[in-house]
């Protein structure tokens, strides 16, 4: 992997970088994503909930916690997000628990609950920001106007296969749903972030083994 993928060569800067001086994936971001990850021993211990939690996030966390197990798993989280007439994406589901567990356990505390309801909270008030013409859809403009927000700039090669991809439709609409939007952004998020971790001088371009390349790559494929 050696870069964002180039428009044009040589003069000018094919990245779409902000204004002078930015690094054009922008300083790290506090939009949505989870900027510290769980501990990693939160899929052995059940956690609790943090001090002063919202006696409205514990209402929410029982209510989800359909087993009474004491956690929430990927179907219980799954049915807590979707509404009467839409089911949220299990897709994304698991990449927000990938990304709050640091681990596949496909399963969620009181503590990453709780991380996660302000999360989502969120990235619902950045979509309905970004949905300027209120569409219930996020379209190719909207999510350039989006993502620049979190510091993202990306080409507009890259936005378009990013709506051709997370087009529930497959490409009908030429935009992208609420559960799609998150996983859209969480994985530019992370890739880049991950990017940026291998190009410390901030450049443009890294240098990945192919084991480190296909282990940043593969969890965001495959949530
Ligand atoms: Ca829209």
């Amino acid at each position: 992997m050696s870069g964002f993928p180039h428009g044009s060569s040589g003069a000018g800067n094919p990245y779409g970088r902000p204004p002078a001086g930015q690094p054009y994936y922008g300083p790290p971001s506090a939009y949505g994503g989870p900027s510290q990850y769980g501990s990693p021993f939160a899929s052995l211990v059940p956690s609790t909930f943090p001090p002063g939690t919202d006696p409205n996030v514990v209402a929410c966390f029982q209510a989800s916690d359909q087993d009474g197990s004491g956690f929430i798993d990927d179907y219980e989280l799954q049915r807590a997000l979707s509404s009467y007439n839409q089911s949220f994406s299990m897709r994304t589901v698991h990449l927000l628990m990938y990304l709050f567990t640091s681990s596949n356990t496909r399963k969620i505390g009181p503590k990453e609950f709780t991380s996660l309801f302000y999360s989502l909270q969120n990235w619902r008030n950045i979509f309905e920001r970004f949905d300027r013409d209120r569409s219930g859809k996020i379209d190719s403009s909207e999510l350039r106007e989006a993502l620049l927000s979190m510091g993202y700039a990306v080409s507009p090669v890259v936005l378009d296969l990013l709506v051709s991809k997370f087009d529930k439709t497959g490409g009908k609409n030429r935009a992208i749903e609420y559960d799609n939007f998150i996983e859209c952004c969480l994985t530019v998020k992370g890739l880049t972030e991950k990017f940026k971790e291998k190009d410390t001088s901030y450049s443009g371009s890294a240098t990945f083994s192919y084991e480190s390349f296909m282990l940043t790559v593969l969890p965001f494929l495959i949530a």
